[in-house]
């Protein structure tokens, strides 16, 4: 049995989906970070950068969500293609384009637009534009093809999270047609309804 260290975060998201999607058991560990039960030795000894999520299945250890999710598809075989094809490589481009510029690049418009307005004008404008130039880059990525790396796979998992606090970015999914296509098709699978409402079954996908 896995178990799943997370709170109702993108990141937390990211992996709660994929476990749902792959059909994989697993047990939930919510880590409250508004209570700051991310810096508890417990769980610092399964993720020492103190951030969710992580998860543990026997003596293994996984933390930082990327990490995560190619653990996943190799424990499943599913949502990435076979190693060093190109398809391999189209979903590695497409994850590593959200764990080194999407999620970071979003985290700080949260930061300054969501939850400290008014503190740096400087700053939400260079946020919220770098927000609107990724979503262009997705939307011109969904205008060719149905999922972000061809078929669905462990990079559409990584990103529609961070899509889903559009809201809390400023963004108009109207503006990114095809961006807004992909968000509600896959807002309508039962493994993202699943895993977006863990740990906390109230959590609803909101609906641009
Ligand atoms: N690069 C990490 C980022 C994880 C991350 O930022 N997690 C946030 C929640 S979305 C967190 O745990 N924050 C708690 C803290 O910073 O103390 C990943 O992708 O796993």
């Amino acid at each position: 049995m896995i178990q799943l260290y997370t709170w109702g975060t993108p990141n937390g998201r990211k992996v709660s989906i994929a476990l749902e999607e792959m059909g994989l058991d697993y047990q939930v560990v919510p880590i409250d970070i508004g209570k700051d039960q991310q810096f508890t030795a417990e769980f610092l000894a399964v993720s020492p950068n103190n951030k969710i999520p992580a998860i543990r299945e026997g003596d293994v250890t996984v933390f930082e969500s990327g990490a995560i999710l190619m653990y996943l598809a190799r424990r499943s075989g599913r949502f990435l293609a076979t190693e060093g094809t190109p398809d391999y490589w189209k979903t590695q481009e497409w994850l590593m384009w959200q764990m080194g510029g999407m999620g970071p690049m979003l985290g700080q418009a949260h930061h300054f637009l969501k939850f400290n307005p008014g503190v740096s004008t400087y700053a939400e404008n260079r946020y919220h534009t770098e927000a609107q130039r990724l979503y262009g880059v997705l939307d011109r990525q969904l205008a060719q093809v149905d999922f972000v790396a061809g078929d669905l796979s462990i990079a559409d998992f990584a990103i529609w999270p961070w899509v889903s606090r559009f809201e809390f970015q400023r963004i108009d999914l109207n503006d990114y047609t095809h961006v807004k296509r992909w968000y509600l098709q896959l807002a309508a699978r039962s493994g993202f309804i699943k895993g977006y409402a863990q740990p906390n079954p109230d959590d609803v996908i909101p609906v641009p």
